[in-house]
């Protein structure tokens, strides 16, 4: 009777909502009725909708308990969710009720949507992607679970003051966050640091247990992750650490301020994402963070599994964990820790559960992205890890000695531990050694990985490195952030089943209606005027984008192998045209807004002068009497996800140019292509396959193809310098873009030829292939045929076919939906 009370409470028409959200604002937010300030409306928006979230995710997972279903474990350092409200109205298929609902209270969602915090917890395509994956985890009914880690600060806030990047803390909390739920009854103990103990068992075999020097507390916070149009509800459970004073029973007899301090340092363990390495106790406290995530996530899978008495030997059929990237690895070591040490389990059969339990995903191939660990300072943290890491590898090179005739040189590319001084830990080594299966995220790039990166391991191992190609959820990147697309889409396929069956695009291919064009142009025109609108208010009024012309966009992180650089010389290039044509012929040429949006790390020189010389050539540009009307270039400071969402459907063309060989696949490629945009690009990343899909022709593809690449590097053939890139490097030399001192660390190696990245090589095909955009730009009809081919071909691209792949070819894990009257 009670629940049926709750249930009832719950209703979901437009004057429940109303009842629920008028309860949150009252009495979670103690607000007054006569105040209704916006933002205390969108909490209690969210506070309403999280309670509906909360039931089914209740649901879901009593459903996966009864059904046994076997899970899958996202394990991630970062997840770049962006804004929650939105998505999940849509998700939930609450959007109506709350429109009504809001619009009741005064409000209008779209500008009470637009006053949630992006939640930035992470970088980069690798964050994005983590969550692109959730969505299609509880939209496709999976049995999995998001772990991370709950920063108080994500990644840093993005300031341009006179050009260039200044960076201040994300405190992504300000205004509390609604979505989380703080589990304070979970709580789990992770210890560190201390030592290594043997005890003598009743049965006289020696066991092997570590004391740990000190304690800290994980607690859980979860977010619930609704799936489009089901009611299965997901979660993303991210770890805070808070002291644990009464588990340190010697600190409590020390001075009360260093006890202090001590609970302080251990607060910020999960302060801020990334902590700078470039101390020893920074790049210990990014260890700390990577074992405090892994130890916790641990206990709570066991915990999980243990309520079904099974075996361990039964583990990994009913767990299966996804390493993102090597951050997560050190869960390798303590998973045998657990099941060695406290489940006293033979070593054999450990190892065999711990193999069988991991997957593990590389997503780049730079050699500074290979996390390293140094032996004295994961030895002092963690020495019982690292007795296991050292007997792990040991146990590995015999088999591979007895088994395979290696040469000493390949032993030693392959051993865990880098003979060096101090000796590394080599974590990328470690995961491929724990775990059963290694993706690489781009055909290319998996390519690249059995063929150099970890060719050696390809040869041990032939079938153990596959590829998963990533994808980008269409809930968000289409969907939510282009509804009128996404209304011409449903319109011509009679219905909205494309939502969760992007392949549905491709029988569009063949008969592509003059309607659909029109749409398709009547969108792009509306993106355009959101994105117009944004940057005049950003800018005062100073930038008024022209919305008839081309927007050419690059947005992502700014990396000297992505190749902004490049394109912002490309820009100069134009620039000096059109100064030197005459009024008449200037009116002639294609009319361009150049859009760049992106953080640099804030030790990266060479990224931190890019941004400056972005800014500074939209200055001069912008502010040229003879040129402003046919070229305009912005830099849109800290990009995030809902920066991207206003920007992809306002874009004509998108830049991926990275050097052919180090874009590992690149997610936003996808995200422009699905939303009709078209691709300036190398043959990198997941540019080859979605070429391949919506047809090379209607793609700008130029540069040295990946063997291109190795071959110019392994000559040092030093690259003539272009006519036109030398007059480019003259005029920034010549102080046109503000002092040429801000530059050399971009100018200085292009001059001497020390031109890893190979821009001097790429630049000419690169202003090639830019022309041919004009051309095509030029007629329209031409233009607006390769969009659509390109957009019906990008079925291939949703997160959800990924996630499909990784279920059957490494998870092993079966959809399990929850019937509708659960
Ligand atoms: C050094 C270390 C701590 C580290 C930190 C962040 C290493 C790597 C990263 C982030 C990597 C990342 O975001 N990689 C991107 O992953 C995307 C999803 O697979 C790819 O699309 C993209 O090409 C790749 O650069």
């Amino acid at each position: 009777k009670l629940w049926d009370l709750v249930d009832e409470y719950l209703h979901n028409d437009t004057e429940s909502i109303m009842r629920s959200m008028a309860d949150h604002f009252e009495y979670t937010l103690a607000r007054n009725k006569w105040n209704l300030a916006p933002q205390s409306l969108f909490q209690a928006a969210a506070y309403s909708l999280r309670d509906r979230m909360i039931e089914w995710w209740n649901d879901t997972q009593e459903y996966f308990y009864d059904q046994d279903s076997k899970r899958a474990y996202y394990m991630s350092i970062e997840f770049l969710m962006g804004r929650t409200l939105t998505n999940a109205l849509i998700s939930t298929g609450l959007l109506s009720p709350y429109y009504e609902a809001l619009k009741e209270f005064g409000e209008n969602l779209e500008t009470i949507a637009d006053l949630e915090h992006d939640a930035g917890l992470g970088s980069g395509g690798l964050g994005r992607l983590a969550a692109c994956f959730l969505d299609s985890l509880a939209t496709l009914n999976y049995p999995a679970w998001g772990y991370g880690i709950r920063y108080k600060y994500g990644q840093f806030k993005q300031n341009i003051v006179r050009g260039y990047q200044v960076e201040t803390p994300d405190f992504w909390l300000e205004s509390g966050n609604p979505w989380e739920i703080p589990r304070q009854d979970i709580v789990y103990k992770v210890g560190m640091y201390g030592s290594v103990q043997y005890v003598t068992r009743s049965d006289g075999s020696l066991a092997v247990k570590w004391e740990p020097g000190h304690c800290v507390g994980a607690v859980a916070y979860d977010t619930p992750i609704p799936g489009f149009n089901t009611k299965n509800t997901l979660s993303l459970r991210l770890w805070s650490s808070k002291p644990l004073v009464d588990m340190n029973p010697e600190e409590l007899k020390a001075d009360p301020w260093d006890m202090l301090r001590q609970n302080q340092a251990d607060e910020e363990i999960t302060s801020v994402l990334y902590p700078k390495a470039d101390s020893d106790s920074g790049k210990e406290l990014r260890l700390k963070q990577q074992y405090f995530f892994s130890c916790a996530t641990l206990q709570d899978i066991i915990r999980r599994f243990k309520k079904s008495n099974r075996p361990f030997a039964e583990f990994p059929d009913k767990v299966a964990i996804q390493l993102n990237d090597t951050h997560p690895t050190v869960s390798v070591p303590e998973l045998m820790r657990i099941l060695v040490d406290e489940e006293s389990l033979p070593w054999d059969q450990a190892w065999a559960i711990t193999t069988k339990t991991f997957g593990f995903t590389n997503h780049t191939v730079l050699p500074e992205a290979l996390e390293k660990w140094s032996v004295p300072m994961f030895a002092h943290l963690l020495p019982r890890h690292m007795q296991i890491v050292f007997e792990i590898n040991h146990r590995f090179l015999e088999e591979v000695k007895v088994k395979f005739d290696c040469s000493p040189e390949v032993i030693s590319r392959l051993s865990i531990i880098e003979e060096s001084n101090p000796q590394q830990i080599r974590m990328a080594n470690l995961a491929i050694v724990g775990s059963h299966t290694v993706n690489g995220v781009a055909r290319i790039h998996s390519e690249i990985l059995q063929q150099s990166v970890f060719a050696d391991w390809h040869r041990l191992w032939p079938g153990k490195i596959i590829n998963i190609t990533n994808g980008v959820t269409p809930r968000r990147w289409l969907y939510c952030c282009n509804p009128t697309l996404s209304s011409a889409v449903t319109k011509q396929l009679g219905g909205n089943a494309w939502v969760t069956d992007l392949s549905l695009l491709k029988d569009l291919r063949s008969h592509i209606t003059q309607e659909f064009l029109r749409d398709v142009r009547e969108a792009n025109k509306v993106a355009k005027e959101r994105l117009r609108k944004y940057v005049s208010k950003l800018t005062n009024g100073a930038v008024d984008l022209d919305t008839s012309s081309l927007f050419d966009t690059q947005v992502k992180r700014i990396h000297e192998y992505k190749r902004q650089l490049m394109n912002i010389l490309g820009v100069i290039h134009r620039y000096q045209c059109l100064k030197a044509l005459t009024p008449t012929e200037r009116s002639q040429q294609v009319k361009r807004t150049h859009i760049f949006a992106g953080k640099a790390a804030a030790s990266y020189q060479q990224a931190k002068a890019v941004i400056k010389l972005i800014n500074t050539v939209a200055d001069v540009v912008n502010s040229d009497p003879q040129t402003k009307d046919f070229l305009t270039v912005v830099f849109l400071p800290n990009y995030s996800v809902s920066l991207a969402e206003l920007i992809v459907p306002a874009t004509d063309l998108s830049e991926h140019i990275s050097t052919a060989g180090t874009e590992a696949s690149g997610t936003s490629n996808m995200k422009f292509a699905m939303n009709a945009g078209l691709i300036i690009g190398t043959l990198d990343g997941a540019n080859v396959e979605i070429v391949e899909a919506c047809g090379q022709e209607n793609h700008f593809i130029f540069g040295a193809t990946a063997p291109e690449v190795d071959k110019l590097r392994a000559e040092r053939q030093s690259v003539a310098i272009d006519q036109r890139l030398y007059n480019v490097l003259i005029s920034i030399e010549r102080g046109d873009f503000g002092a040429s001192s801000n530059y050399r660390w971009l100018i200085d190696p292009l001059w001497q030829g020390n031109d890893y990245y190979c821009v001097a090589h790429d630049f000419p095909l690169y202003l090639e292939a830019q022309q041919c955009v004009d051309a095509d730009w030029r007629t329209p009809d031409v233009w607006a045929h390769k969009t659509v081919l390109t957009m019906f071909g990008m079925g291939t691209f949703s997160s959800d076919h990924s996630i499909h792949q990784y279920a059957r070819n490494i998870w092993n894990i079966k959809p399990a939906r929850m019937p509708t009257e659960h």
